[in-house]
C-alpha cells in the first residue's frame, strides 16, 4: 500500500530533483502527480525508468484525495497554494521559506530534530529549512550535543541553483558569453555572476544582513537551540550545484579535535573526509548528486576558548532541499502519522 503523492512546482530544479530522490529511494508511490505553472501544462517528466509523468496545472488541480505534497514553487505560490493543499486533506513538506518561522510550523531535518514532527501537525504544513541552514546543522548537531555550542560564524559560498533553474541558466549565458564577447547581463543576479562573487542573497533586511542570513541565524535557533547566536556572511558564487560553507564554533566546553573526529565520522548523514594534504578534503562538484553533508578542514581555532572550525559542502538541491523534504515523509511514515486516503 503506497501514497498519492503531488509534486508542486515539478519542473523546477529542486522538483525535478524530488521527482528523482522519490524514485530513487523507491518511496512508497501508489500515485504521482506533477504540478506547475500553466506554462508547463503538457510538459514530460519521467518517474523512474517506465513512467512519464505529463505536468498538470496547479491551478485548476484538486488536491483532495492526496496523502502528500511536496512543495518547491517559490514562497508566494506556497503561500496561495499550501493552505489550499492542506485544507484538502493533503500533508504539505514545503521547501520555501513561507512557513519556516511560523510556530505552529515544524522545520524538519531528520538526522537533527525528528522528534519536531510529534509536536504539530495541526495545519497540516511541515517546513524543509533553507538549504544553507541543513547542512550546517547536520554537521553541528553532533559537535553541539558533545560541546554545546555558543556561537557560530558561518560564512557561504553558495551555488546558483539555490536561485532556480534561472539562476543556473544565467551563469551559464554569462559564462559563454564571456568567451564569445557577448553583452553580459544580469537578471537574476545583482551583478554579473559568471567569473564572479556576489555577497548578496535574498532581500536586505534593516540591519544591513540578508535575509539568507537572517535565515541561517532563525532556522538554526529553531532546529537546535534557540541559546545558539549565529553570524552568517552569504555569498553567491559560480559554482552550479553545491553550496560550500566555512564554519568557526565557540562551545561551553573545551574540545577534543579526536573526540570531536569521533562523532562526527559516527553521525547520520555526515561523512568526515578530512585529510591534512593536497585535496584531501571535499568541494561542492564533487558533492554532486550525493546524499551527505561533508566536513573537511577540520581544526582548532585558537583565536576564541574553545573554538573549532570547519568547511562543509553538500549538495544543495538534494539533501538542502529534495531528499530532506523525501527523508521528512519517510520519517512520517516511520512515525506512523499520516491519516492515508489511498487504499
Ligand atoms: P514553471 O516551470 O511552469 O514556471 P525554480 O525554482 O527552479 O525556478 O522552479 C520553480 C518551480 O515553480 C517551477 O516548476 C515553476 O513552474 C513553478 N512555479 C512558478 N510559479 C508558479 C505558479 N504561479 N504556479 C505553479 N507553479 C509555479
Ligand atoms: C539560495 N538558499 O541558495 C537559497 C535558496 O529560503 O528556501 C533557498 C531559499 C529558501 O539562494
Amino acid at each position: 500500500m503506497g501514497y498519492r503523492v503531488a509534486v508542486v512546482g515539478a519542473t523546477g530544479a529542486v522538483g525535478r530533483e524530488i521527482i528523482k530522490t522519490l524514485s530513487e529511494r523507491e518511496f512508497p508511490v501508489d500515485e504521482i502527480v506533477a504540478l506547475a505553472s500553466p506554462r508547463s501544462t503538457g510538459q514530460e517528466i519521467s518517474f523512474g525508468d517506465k513512467t512519464v509523468l505529463k505536468v498538470r496545472n496547479l491551478e485548476t488541480f484538486d488536491f483532495q484525495g492526496y496523502d502528500i505534497a511536496l512543495f518547491s514553487p517559490g514562497a508566494a505560490v506556497s503561500a496561495v497554494y499550501a493552505p489550499k493543499a492542506a485544507a484538502a486533506g493533503c500533508m504539505v513538506i514545503d521547501n520555501t521559506s513561507q512557513f519556516r518561522m511560523d510556530h505552529d510550523v515544524p522545520l524538519v531535518v531528520p538526522e537533527v530534530n525528528p522528534d519536531a514532527l510529534k509536536k504539530s501537525l495541526k495545519r497540516r504544513i511541515i517546513a524543509n529549512p533553507n538549504c544553507s541552514t541543513i547542512q550546517l546543522v547536520v554537521a553541528l548537531k553532533p559537535l553541539h550535543d558533545l560541546f554545546t555550542a555558543k556561537r557560530v560564524v558561518v560564512s557561504t559560498y553558495q551555488a546558483v541553483s539555490g536561485a532556480g533553474k534561472e539562476g543556473m541558466d544565467e551563469l551559464f549565458t554569462q559564462s559563454k558569453g564571456t568567451f564569445v564577447n557577448d553583452a553580459i547581463t544580469s537578471e537574476q543576479f545583482t551583478k554579473q555572476i559568471a567569473f564572479n562573487c556576489i555577497p548578496h542573497i535574498d532581500r536586505f533586511m534593516e540591519d544591513g544582513s540578508t535575509k539568507e542570513e537572517w535565515k541561517m541565524a532563525v532556522e538554526t535557533r529553531k532546529i537546535l537551540d534557540p541559546d545558539i547566536a549565529v553570524f552568517a556572511t552569504c555569498v553567491r558564487v559560480p559554482v552550479f550545484i553545491g553550496h560550500s560553507e566555512s564554519v568557526v564554533v565557540e562551545f561551553e566546553e573545551p574540545v577534543d579535535l579526536e573526540e570531536a573526529r569521533r562523532v562526527l565520522r559516527d553521525s547520520p548523514g555526515v561523512i568526515l573526509h578530512d585529510h591534512r594534504d593536497d585535496g584531501g578534503y571535499v568541494t561542492p562538484v564533487e558533492c554532486v548528486g550525493e546524499d551527505a553533508v561533508y566536513v573537511s578542514r577540520l581544526r582548532i581555532d585558537p583565536s576564541v576558548r574553545n573554538g573549532l572550525a570547519f568547511w562543509c559542502v553538500a549538495d544543495n538541491l538534494r539533501k538542502g532541499a529534495a531528499l530532506n523534504a523525501v527523508q521528512i515523509a519517510e520519517t512520517m511514515i516511520a512515525f506512523d502519522l499520516f491519516d492515508r486516503k489511498a487504499a
